[in-house]
Order: C-alpha cells, then sequence, then structure tokens
C-alpha cells in the first residue's frame, strides 16, 4: 500500500484521504490494513501535536477522518467476516474515567460485534463504579478497558481495584487496550491481558469465551 493515504491524512487532506480509501477499499486491500495505516498517520499526527506544531484542531480533525473512514471499511470487514464465531460471549467494553478516545474501543466494539460475541458499550470516560453495575447486570465473561492517555491509567488500576473490592473478580476476565496501554499498564492494573491491536482483543475474547 502507497503512503499516499498516511500522506493525505497527517497533511488533512479530508477529501483526498476519503477517496483515497475509498480506492484502497474497493480495490481489495484488506480493510483492517487500511485502517492500520490510517492509525499510523494518527501517531504521526499525534507526534505533531506533542511537539507544538499542531493543534486541537487538527487532533480533532485526524480523529473525524478515521472515523469516516472506519465507517466506509466496516462492509467491507463484514463481508469478510460473515461466519460467525460459534463461541460466543457477553462483553462489557468502555473508555476508563478520564478518558474520552473512542476511535480505537469502536473498532474493538464493531470486530467483536461482527465476530457474534454480545458486546456492551459503556462509552467513554466509564466510572468504575459502572463497570460494576455492567458486570452485575450482563454478567460478562470479559471486561475491556480502553485508554489512550498516561493520565488515565491510575483509574483502569481504579476500576480493576473497584472490581475487586466488588467481589466480581473472579468472574471475569478482563483485557485493556489502547494507545497509552502495554504489558507493564497490564501488570499495573492487574488486567488478565493487554490487547495491542483490535484483532488481539478479539483472539482473547474468543479464547476466553471457550475456557
Ligand atoms: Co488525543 N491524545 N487528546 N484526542 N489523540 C493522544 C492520545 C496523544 C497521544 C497525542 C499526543 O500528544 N501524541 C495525547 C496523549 C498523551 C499522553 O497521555 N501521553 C493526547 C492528548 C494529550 C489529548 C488531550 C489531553 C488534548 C487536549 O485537550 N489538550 C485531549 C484529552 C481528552 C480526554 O480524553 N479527556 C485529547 C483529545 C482528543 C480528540 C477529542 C481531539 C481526539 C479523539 C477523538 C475520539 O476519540 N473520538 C484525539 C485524537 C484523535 C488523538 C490521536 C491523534 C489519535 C487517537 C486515535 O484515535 N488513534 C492520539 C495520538 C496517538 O494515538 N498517538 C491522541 C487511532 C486508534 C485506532 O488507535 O486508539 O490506539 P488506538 O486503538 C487501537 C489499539 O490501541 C487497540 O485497537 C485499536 C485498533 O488497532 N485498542 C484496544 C484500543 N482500545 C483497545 C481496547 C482493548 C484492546 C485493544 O481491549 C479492551
Amino acid at each position: 500500500m502507497s503512503n499516499d493515504l498516511v500522506d493525505a491524512m497527517i497533511h488533512m487532506r479530508e477529501a483526498e484521504a476519503m477517496e483515497l480509501a475509498q480506492k484502497l477499499l474497493d480495490a481489495g486491500e484488506d480493510p483492517l490494513k487500511v485502517l492500520e495505516r490510517c492509525r499510523e498517520a494518527l501517531e504521526i499526527v499525534g507526534k505533531q501535536f506533542e511537539a507544538g506544531k499542531y493543534f486541537l484542531p487538527e487532533l480533532i480533525l485526524s480523529g473525524e477522518m478515521l472515523k469516516k473512514i472506519s465507517n466506509l471499511a466496516k462492509p467491507f470487514i463484514q463481508k469478510e467476516s460473515d461466519k460467525k464465531d460459534e463461541a460466543k460471549g457477553k462483553v462489557v467494553i468502555g473508555s476508563v474515567k478520564g478518558d474520552i478516545h473512542d476511535i480505537g474501543k469502536d473498532i474493538v466494539v464493531f470486530l467483536l460485534d461482527i465476530n457474534g460475541f454480545e458486546v456492551h458499550d459503556l462509552g467513554v470516560d466509564v466510572p468504575a463504579e459502572k463497570f460494576v453495575e455492567a458486570i452485575n447486570q450482563v454478567q460478562p465473561a470479559v471486561v475491556g478497558m480502553s485508554a489512550l492517555l498516561t493520565t488515565a491509567l491510575d483509574a483502569m488500576k481504579d476500576t480493576v481495584d473497584v472490581i475487586k473490592n466488588a467481589g466480581l473478580r473472579d468472574q471475569v476476565k478482563i483485557m485493556v487496550g489502547g494507545g497509552a496501554v502495554d504489558e507493564k499498564v497490564r501488570a499495573y492494573a492487574d488486567a488478565d491481558a493487554y490487547g495491542p491491536d483490535a484483532v488481539a482483543a478479539v483472539n482473547l475474547t474468543k479464547q476466553w469465551a471457550k475456557n
């Protein structure tokens, strides 16, 4: 795949980015690879923001571009995954308290959904108590937490602690992910696994739902 799409996104050429993404999808390019290139573009936008070269409008516009491209990609992903997984299970997921980033989480939700899981998406900036409430109501096999801000990592750990204190920790597997998360964060939060991308999140859920 050429760099044209990434280039259009990092230089905020929205119409061109949409056109290129649609062309790639129509040409049969793997939709998840197209989304991965978009994620890379947003990482570059983020670095420009950090360096003081880009500001909030660029962050917002790049996020909007990826949301739109995710919507373009969805029908192509659905076509590929018509066969629903036999091992279905319930998943409760959300972006933790203090964090309103949802593009990556939404991709995870979409992939889980088309793989046959019953997904309860709590949205963004979700307080720990809301996770506990949902675990009690839904009785999921898996709880997913997403965070892109390093300042939200304590909220991730707190959420796991609140789930423990509610006596629910043994009933669920906890999966964490998002740009700010890695194996160290998983250990810090005492989650069961870290999903580096949306496909990994689906694979982990499949494993757990079977056990
Ligand atoms: Co924000 N932002 N942002 N932002 N933003 C980052 C995250 C940042 C890294 C940019 C930077 O400075 N380099 C930085 C955080 C720095 C840090 O904490 N170390 C940052 C900041 C600082 C902020 C604000 C504080 C800016 C401000 O207001 N001054 C503010 C915070 C708001 C808040 O949350 N309280 C803010 C706001 C925003 C927007 C609203 C403008 C917008 C978000 C729009 C939206 O989500 N609806 C935005 C955006 C777009 C970004 C960047 C550019 C892109 C994020 C993104 O969507 N990536 C981002 C830069 C970067 O990521 N490096 C940045 C694409 C997405 C597909 O990737 O979410 O990683 P990702 O998801 C992947 C995997 O991680 C995985 O699957 C996905 C697909 O493979 N995954 C999971 C995700 N969740 C998972 C869960 C799982 C498993 C896998 O299991 C449960």
